[in-house]
């Protein structure tokens, strides 16, 4: 049975069955000082309290064995899924594939491109590596979730504006229902992770929902009473 999550534009009509949990990026190279986001000038501090909201969300969705899906912002070390138009991009200073402070800037497997420790992957959980900043551009993400019947996304990640959007607005493309965990996302830019919620909700749910943690934490609590 659904369960009812209050939400903006109206509430999301959780279907137990299928849904999944996306967690964009929450790697050390955009949370970290000398990563990737660091490295294009930005206080990576202003992330760091999605944190603790998406250690919440893993528990809710750890806690009733829903799927959990971990994506990474990561290139080859080759370089060769790094279109130059993207690598010579930025802020002057080191760019993607450099040596930095936690190792090539942005390359899968080096130190910088782990999640962080507080919200590691556990076994059974899918991890991608996304040379883009959708999390379905030469992953072959929507092909796995067709097969595992997933039709509805919980969001959760950095930024908001950049990878969060932009994988929440691929994914409604391809025909799922998406809502976004409020405290669960965080910009560089706090005016930019209001105006992409801001844009996510408007007109009828263009893009999808948005919901404060606490109402999920409350409705899923409620669903077990009543079980
Ligand atoms: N720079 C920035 O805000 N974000 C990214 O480059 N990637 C993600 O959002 N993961």
């Amino acid at each position: 049975m659904a369960i009812s999550v209050p939400a903006r534009p109206y509430d999301f009509s959780l279907d137990p069955r299928s849904v999944a949990l996306v967690v964009i990026d929450m790697q050390r190279d955009f949370i970290e000082p000398g990563g990737f986001g660091a490295v294009l000038g930005n206080d990576v501090s202003r992330l760091l309290p999605a944190i603790p909201a998406v250690a919440r969300l893993l528990e809710l969705f750890r806690a009733r064995g829903w799927p959990v899906i971990h994506t990474r912002e990561a290139h080859r070390p080759d370089l060769s899924d790094c279109p130059p138009a993207k690598r010579l991009r930025g802020a002057p200073g080191l760019r993607i594939g450099d040596d930095g402070a936690m190792g090539r800037i942005l390359i899968a497997g080096e130190p910088g491109n782990q999640i962080v420790p507080e919200l590691a992957p556990v076994k059974g959980e899918i991890e991608i590596d996304k040379p883009g900043k959708g999390m379905f551009w030469a992953t072959g993400l929507h092909e796995r979730l067709q097969e595992m019947g997933i039709t509805q996304l919980v969001f959760a990640g950095v930024t908001t504006e950049v990878c969060v959007q932009t994988s929440m607005r691929e994914a409604n493309d391809r025909g799922y229902e998406c809502l976004l965990i409020e405290e669960a996302t965080e910009s560089y830019f706090p005016e930019f992770k209001a105006a992409a919620i801001e844009m996510i909700v408007a007109q009828g749910g263009i893009v999808g929902w948005a919901a404060g943690i606490a109402g999920l934490e409350q409705a899923l609590s409620e669903e077990v009473a009543h079980a």
